[in-house]
């Protein structure tokens, strides 16, 4: 049987950083992932960095083109009842974000691996794990690690690999979900813009200054095949519309829809198997913190590995589960006050809608709420 240190599952943003940052360190990784590189390298997801997230693929020695094509913002727009305000977080919080797809991070990531010339084996699927034993049974074989890596996402192996009785799933579904398109058009704002409409929902964000990543809330079965491009450009101009401001249209060229849940799996690890990301934790996308908190479970995990393999000491592993969970339950909390805040509640009286109203005015006048807002969106430095 193959052996290596750490065998990591899944070839997404968590695991990939998490191969970097232990070969850096000298510690030998196989990363096993069941979809081919194309389609892990076009998968359109996220486009928040937080600065850390940033400052971690810069440490991980991936941060070139980031800081080349990246797009540094320093605030957020918030529109409702037809007005527009601007959330000046970098002068609340001293911080700032970067957009940057997952996808060209994902991209930087396979291409250092295989210029590193390290195991990262595509169309290679994951069946099971043996978490007590540290043996990974896949497409063509098994792998016997010293430790593994979860990072297979929501719908893996990994975290089914763990004894049913041993771990607490808490979960929320939203009665909605969210289209999402890529358009070629330069992007009609130059910062994000979340908007709050009596039809639903409206996220104006971007890829590049040729790229524009828009969002509208729908059902969250939504049939994608009802939505032509018209039909989509016209929701978006009613949802966003302001006096003297024009969102620019153009050819789209992806669409596609999620559904929005918030999910905890605890503990995140057992025996020899530790998750991180997705595979361990689950939010809606309202507060941009799925990537984020992926990459933050990987910084606390390859400290853990490094601080074990150096000293033998366990207690940043045994440390692993609380740690992270920390922070994830802030961004749970965030990121569904962002979605109760911003989306039309399916049945929802006068009084959701009211609430709604006075927290978006609150945000957007007061000094502390604001700032409150900021500091959760660019990412909490304490948790
Ligand atoms: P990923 O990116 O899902 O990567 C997991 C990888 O594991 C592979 N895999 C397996 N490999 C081997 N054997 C198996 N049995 C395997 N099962 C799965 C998969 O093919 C994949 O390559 O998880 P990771 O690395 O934890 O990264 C997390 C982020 O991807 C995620 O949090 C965000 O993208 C969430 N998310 C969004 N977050 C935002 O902040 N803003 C967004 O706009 C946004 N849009 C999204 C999203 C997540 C989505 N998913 C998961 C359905 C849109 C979608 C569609
Ligand atoms: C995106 O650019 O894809 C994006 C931005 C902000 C969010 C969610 C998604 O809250």
């Amino acid at each position: 049987m193959t052996k290596t240190q750490v065998g990591i599952v899944g070839a997404g943003p968590a695991g990939l950083t998490l191969a970097r940052l232990l070969e850096l360190e000298g510690i030998e990784t196989i990363v096993l992932e069941s979809r081919d590189r194309e389609y892990c390298e076009q998968r359109i997801r996220a486009g928040v960095l937080e600065q850390r997230s940033a400052e971690l693929l810069r440490d991980a020695g991936v941060g070139e083109r980031m800081d080349r094509e990246g797009i540094v913002h320093r605030g957020i727009n918030l529109q409702f009842d037809g007005e527009r305000h601007y959330v000046p977080m970098a002068d609340l919080t001293g911080r700032t974000i970067v957009l940057y797809g997952q996808t060209e991070v994902v991209k930087d990531l396979i291409a250092a691996r295989v210029e590193s010339g390290l195991p990262l084996q595509f169309d290679c699927e994951v069946q099971s794990v043996d978490p007590e034993r540290g043996i990974v049974h896949h497409a063509e074989g098994a792998l016997e690690c010293d430790l593994v890596a979860g990072c297979d996402g929501f719908h893996g192996v990994c975290r089914q690999s763990i004894p049913a009785d041993t771990l607490t799933l808490v979960e929320r579904e939203y009665p909605f979900g969210w289209l999402g398109i890529l358009a070629s058009v330069a992007p009609s704002t130059a910062e994000l813009l979340y908007a709050h409409h009596e039809r639903g929902f409206a996220l104006l964000s971007l890829r590049s200054p040729q790229l524009s990543r828009y969002y509208l809330q729908v059902a969250h079965d939504e049939n994608v095949a009802e939505w032509p491009d018209e039909r989509i450009w016209e929701e978006l101009q009613i949802r966003t519309a302001l006096d003297g401001w024009t969102l620019h249209e153009g050819p789209i060229i992806e669409k596609g829809v999620t559904g929005m849940r918030s999910f905890v799996a605890s503990p995140m690890q057992h025996g020899r198997l530790y998750l991180a990301g997705d595979a361990a934790h689950i939010v809606p996308p309202t507060g941009a913190k799925g990537l984020n908190l992926a990459l933050a479970d990987i910084r606390l995990l390859a400290e853990a590995i490094v601080h074990q393999v150096r000293t033998g000491s366990r207690d940043l592993l045994d440390a692993y589960t609380d740690a992270c969970l920390r922070r994830v339950w802030r961004a749970e909390h965030f990121s569904w006050w962002m979605t109760s805040m911003l989306h039309r509640l399916p049945g929802g009286d006068p009084f959701d809608l009211e609430l709604q109203r006075a927290q978006l005015r609150y945000v957007t006048t007061s000094d502390a709420a604001a700032r409150s807002l900021a500091e959760n969106y660019v990412g909490l430095e304490t948790v």
